[in-house]
């Protein structure tokens, strides 16, 4: 060691190889995310763990079983559509690249990964729509926001694929894209086992704080991006498994990591809750396709989530397109 130590007393020993090894800032190791389920029993550390990072993650809310269900009647969807590699179980995610990529770019949509049609599809099961509502996660956001839920009823349904037209989702915030209360927090839910090969969602931890930040057009999901300071570098990223629930107020700044295997599908959910007696821009309760609610619950077995919104008393306000101007951010 051709350091001395003792000359630098805030240094461990191990503080100065990484700063040996890390020439490089980009080459910084990544953080992983703090597992909080530890705090659910404790809302104050809760909420004081959220106000520090601007995320919050739990190992294993929801169980494994159920997320697989929901996998499966999507992987039907892809399967009907004819995108689905043959000889696979229900729940295999290999996708027949060659036949996706007939589907044009008119054809495709580009924030979700599959077809205008199959999307349609998608949004037509009624699994998905029904485990947002489940009492592990309105428990958890209960516990968060120590008022009633109101869960929106726009769910975003992302079947990411290697389609030749397809980019990661940019950084962003989620506010300009949803609006109503900043008080909003998505709820990002693999449908599936997503190591971070496969292009999971990061977190840059700490721009909760940061209040709206200016955007600019970008491609990939949302259609914006927005604009990074130099040292706002600390993503955080997870190995996630099919069960992990990971969770951001509308502030945060998030992106997608790139999928290193093209020929899987990466399936995930965008749902989000608010408190109910705070406003939400009424198109957070309209369909996520061009499809009414009719059309959707056409084949449904259950009644009980149909409309299940309208039993609050909820303060609508329209959609504000100024978020949505780009602008320069000063760094
Ligand atoms: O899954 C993605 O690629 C994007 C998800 C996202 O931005 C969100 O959940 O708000
Ligand atoms: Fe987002």
């Amino acid at each position: 060691m051709f350091f001395d130590e003792s000359a630098i007393p805030y240094f461990t020993a191990s503080t100065i190889v990484m700063i040996m090894i890390n020439t490089n800032p980009a080459e910084k190791p990544k953080r992983m995310m703090i597992d909080s389920t530890p705090l659910l029993g404790d809302p104050e550390a809760l909420r004081a763990r959220a106000d520090e990072d601007g995320y919050l993650f739990f190992k294993q809310l929801l169980p494994k079983e159920e997320i697989h269900a929901v996998r499966r009647d999507l992987l039907e969807v892809v399967d009907k559509h004819g995108w689905r590699k043959p000889g696979q179980n229900a729940d295999g995610g290999v996708m027949d690249l060659e036949a996706l990529n007939k589907v044009t770019e008119e054809e495709m949509r580009l924030d979700i990964g599959v077809s205008i049609a199959a999307y349609k599809d998608a949004q037509k099961e009624e699994s998905v729509h029904r485990l947002p509502h489940h009492p592990r996660l309105l428990a958890m956001y209960g516990t968060l926001f120590d008022r009633e839920v109101l869960v929106h009823a726009r769910h975003i349904i992302r079947m990411v694929t290697g389609h030749q037209a397809m980019v990661p989702t940019p950084p962003h915030q989620d506010f300009p894209l949803i609006q109503g209360t900043s008080n909003t927090w998505t709820a990002w839910i693999p449908l599936g086992d997503c190591p971070r090969t496969m292009g999971g969602l990061t977190v840059l931890r700490g721009t909760h704080k940061l209040g709206y930040v200016p955007i600019q057009p970008s491609k990939g999901a949302g259609s914006i991006a927005a604009q990074t300071c130099p040292w706002e570098t600390d993503w955080v990223e997870c190995e996630y498994e099919a069960g992990d629930v990971l969770t951001f107020p509308s502030y945060t700044i998030h992106k997608a990591l790139r999928c290193q295997h093209k020929e899987m599908i990466r399936l995930s959910l965008d749902v989000r809750y608010q408190p109910v007696n705070e406003p939400i821009e009424q198109g957070s309760l309209n369909p996520h396709t061009e499809l009414d609610w009719e059309e959707i619950y056409a084949g449904w077995r259950q009644d009980d989530l149909k409309y299940y919104w309208r039993k609050h008393d909820l303060e609508l306000i329209p959609r504000d397109e100024k978020y949505l101007q780009p602008a320069r951010r000063i760094c």
